[in-house]
């Protein structure tokens, strides 16, 4: 206390925080978080500076606060409020979000919206300078992972909105104890935000300065003008691409990935999976199947320990996409979201005049008139072209602690996190992948699932709904160094693993020529369900050009046993066929995407996926459109 009683910001915050907080940020001893806190005082010059610690009262502060500002509203429901997010701030906004790299790495950076670090951090912090006048900051310190275990990473958010501190609250582990016991000098990820100017409604006014900019040599991100979480949350998607950056450099592994673990009851077992799906391909579904156990739904950190493959949630909550999530699709998660007392933060879904939310595809008729992400909303309401404006907005988002969910793993805080024993790629096509496929090794899996995996474009990124773009690990807005080296990592990660996990693709929208599904939603249990038969080596399996397919018998068993259902013979031929010239326009496309797209991209990868389209254009000769089940060999 005395050494940060000297440092040159020791005025300028006494002069900001109260006694109280002051000796909260003093207690801790940490030169970096002191000068980190002092800095942007400085620069953003709030009117008053809030340390929280991790106690119930400062987490109560955060929330009347977030009502008294009026970033949030009470609903009728205990513990659940509202907030909105401007009309033009609904999404993640790749067109404000950068990677600030070295000159020399820009070239190198391809799709991964790059700009050079001194410039860009000369123009955030223009936009920076004074944002937080007349406001409040608050300093929210939380863990990523376990506290105090091999994968925690210790955070730092300065905030002059009560509702991202209150996100964070309820999506991360509180971490001010975690930092007491971390060592001089022990690295920790630092986040500035500022909504900056806000309109009558509280939204910030100033998009055109909206700014993401992610440091990564530094490991702090600017970010200002937003509000959406995916942009104002510094601990969400802003410090998953520190991560998977830091990760890269030490040779573990960040992945836009759910981890679950699949319940056999029979065998009395539980084999966990994580998975990586694009938005809207049915991740959330996935880790949250009735029956079986959930750890996370979006952010995984893998490690080798002791040579075991392990994962932990990064996350302690779930700000999950509020569509079509009714009594019938999402039985769990509409009880929790129904449920008073519970803290939980809606955003941008309807208000009605009864005063409670109202989404997409709920199940429930929704009233004709009330408060929306538009403003006032009533029935035929259009925007400035004539379109009509949807009552509730399609990426809005409920946000709450993990805790309340039924079906929460108890190994959901283990410190050494989960053994992993299969990763799951899942897109979204109506007519190339089969609904689940096996892949002969990791690499081939890395190669021709994980980096070929693809879907439509879809409202949680600002623009254009409905475009079909590759979704490297579904991970291509985080990615933060070349793409080509980020592959390479995913690939050497499992050396020294003594059981690598087999990858599974996945694919749950396969549909007939009339459009309709092939099969029902609740279907990718059984697929499931196969790939832990499989991992524990009880069933086979038939090769396939690009891995293992299950055999009918095994489909038809586990349908009688999970649903009571007769899986016909005839449907799984029509699943499982192996479609050629789909694939080798997927693969093509993958070809074209990374040769503009990854500079660094190895050659032997394009000799991977060019030989592979030689094989399937060989293989039609041989079988014409189609490989049935069971005709392939090597
Ligand atoms: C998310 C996203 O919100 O990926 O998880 O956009
Ligand atoms: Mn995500």
């Amino acid at each position: 206390m005395p050494k940060l009683d000297q440092n040159h910001f020791a005025p300028l915050l006494k002069s900001k925080m109260s006694p109280e907080s002051y000796r909260k940020l003093t207690d801790l001893e940490n030169e970096a978080l002191f000068n980190f806190v002092g800095e942007y005082t400085e620069l953003c010059e709030p009117d008053s500076v809030y340390m929280c610690d991790d106690s119930n009262e400062d987490a109560e502060y955060i929330r009347e606060n977030s009502l008294k500002t009026r970033e949030e509203k009470p609903l009728t429901k205990k513990g659940h409020t509202i907030h909105y997010d401007g009309y033009n701030d609904q999404g993640r906004a790749p067109g404000a979000t950068k990677n600030l790299v070295s000159k020399e790495l820009v070239p190198l950076m391809g799709a991964l919206l790059a700009k050079e670090r001194e410039e860009g951090l000369a123009e955030v912090r223009e936009i920076l300078k004074g944002i937080m006048k007349g406001k409040e900051a608050i300093v929210k310190l939380s863990c990523e992972g376990p506290t105090r275990s091999p994968f925690s990473i210790a955070c730092a958010q300065i905030t002059d909105s009560f509702y991202v501190g209150h996100s964070e609250d309820l999506l991360y582990r509180r971490g001010y104890d975690h930092f007491r016991l971390m060592a001089p000098g022990e690295r920790f990820f630092r986040f500035v935000h500022s909504a900056g100017r806000l309109d009558e409604n509280g939204n910030s006014i100033e998009l055109d300065k909206r700014r993401i900019y992610q440091d990564l040599d530094d490991y702090i991100v600017l970010s200002t003008n937003n509000q959406y979480a995916g942009n104002s949350v510094g601990l969400k998607k802003h410090s998953m691409r520190l991560s998977i950056k830091l990760a890269g450099t030490e040779g573990w592994l960040c992945e836009h990935m759910f981890v679950m673990s699949v319940q056999n009851e029979k065998k009395g077992r539980s084999t966990c999976f994580c998975g990586a799906f694009p938005s809207a391909c049915g991740k959330t579904a996935t880790a949250m199947l009735p029956g079986e156990k959930i750890i996370g739904d979006d952010i995984a950190y893998f490690r080798n320990i002791n040579g075991e493959f392990r994962a932990v949630n990064v996350e302690n909550g779930i700000f999950g996409i509020i569509k079509d999530v009714n009594a019938v699709d999402d039985p769990l998660i509409f009880k929790t979201l129904q449920t008073p007392g519970l803290e939980i933060i809606f955003s941008n879904v309807l208000t009605g005049p009864d005063n409670e939310p109202y989404w997409q595809g709920m199940g429930v008729s929704h009233p004709k008139k009330g408060w929306s992400f538009s403003g006032d909303w009533f029935e035929g309401k259009t925007d400035d072209k004539g379109v009509p404006i949807p009552y509730a907005h399609s990426n809005a988002r409920y946000t709450l602690r993990l805790g309340y969910l039924e079906n929460i793993d108890p190994a959901f805080d283990d410190k050494n996190g989960v053994p992993v024993k299969g990763i799951i790629y899942g897109g979204r096509d109506s007519d190339t992948s089969v609904p689940i496929e096996e892949s002969t090794d990791w690499k081939s899996g890395i190669i021709l699932k994980a980096c070929t995996l693809e879907s439509e474009t879809t409202s949680a990124v600002i623009g254009q709904e409905g475009v079909l773009a590759p979704q490297p690990m579904a991970n291509l807005d985080f990615i933060s160094y070349p793409i080509g080296a980020y592959i390479a990592n995913n690939i050497k990660f499992v050396e020294g693993i003594e059981k690598v996990p087999p990858i599974y693709a996945v694919n749950y929208f396969l549909r007939d020529e009339k459009g309709q599904f092939l099969t029902h939603k609740l279907a990718k249990k059984v697929w499931l369900h196969w790939a832990e038969q499989r991992i524990h080596k009880e069933v086979g399996a038939y090769r396939t050009p690009l891995g293992f397919i299950p055999k009918y018998e095994d489909l038809k068993a586990l349908f009688a046993e999970i649903f009571a259902e007769d899986f016909s013979e005839g449907l799984y031929r029509e699943l499982f066929k192996f479609r050629i010239d789909p694939w080798i326009a997927k693969i093509s496309r993958a070809v074209r995407f990374y040769y503009h797209n990854a500079p660094d991209c190895p050659k032997e990868y394009f000799q991977i996926w060019k030989s592979t389209v030689h094989k399937l254009t060989a293989l039609k000769e041989r079988h014409g459109k189609f490989i049935e089940p069971g005709a392939y060999s090597e």
